[in-house]
């Protein structure tokens, strides 16, 4: 499924149609930023073929990041960091059991060699946003939005801190 008409620069990927509940930040901050971006459910273990030819084929058809997001069992992200030099950024999915350190410790604790960038339990949107500064990093364009993001950011605290002391 694609987002844009554009040729999509990020895939957002998912164990499961359930955890859309959480990767929809993902998919919005990058509707945000402009960026154009695929999203699909890949199962590591319902559909490992399609896994494998994911991760094999991100890079040739034009794909600079992956946030890659399940529970559980959580064996998206690392996969696809083997099958792929893309940078991949693992989103843990908090399931009912166990709060969703089963899913952290599933996508954290990778062997040296090949790395997944994990963000906080339910954290799609801190991976959509540092997949747009892995976009940014080689486009002026979206690294200014970044810049101005952050700035909005800083004047919403501020704000914050003018009501708190009125
Ligand atoms: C994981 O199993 C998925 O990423 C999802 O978080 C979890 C449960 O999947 P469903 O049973 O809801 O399809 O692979």
């Amino acid at each position: 499924m694609l987002n844009s008409s554009e040729e999509p620069l990020v895939g957002v990927v998912m164990g499961s149609d359930s955890d859309w509940r959480v990767m929809h930040e993902a998919s919005a901050v990058l509707t945000e930023f402009g960026i154009p971006h695929e999203v699909e459910v890949v199962s590591a273990h319902r559909t490992p073929d399609k896994l494998i030819s994911y991760g094999r084929e991100a890079r040739s058809r034009g794909l600079k990041a992956i946030v890659a997001g399940a529970g559980g069992a959580a064996h998206l992200p690392g996969m696809l960091a083997s099958l792929t030099a893309l940078p991949v950024i693992g989103v843990p999915v908090q399931l009912k059991t166990l709060d969703g350190l089963d899913s952290l410790l599933s996508i954290v604790q990778m062997p040296a060699g090949i790395p997944v960038a994990t963000v906080s339990i339910n954290g799609a949107k801190n991976a959509g946003l540092l997949a747009a500064r892995v976009i940014g990093a080689a486009d002026a364009e979206i690294a200014d939005r970044i810049e101005a993001y952050a700035r909005d950011l800083e004047k919403q605290v501020e704000e914050k801190n003018v009501r708190l002391k009125a």
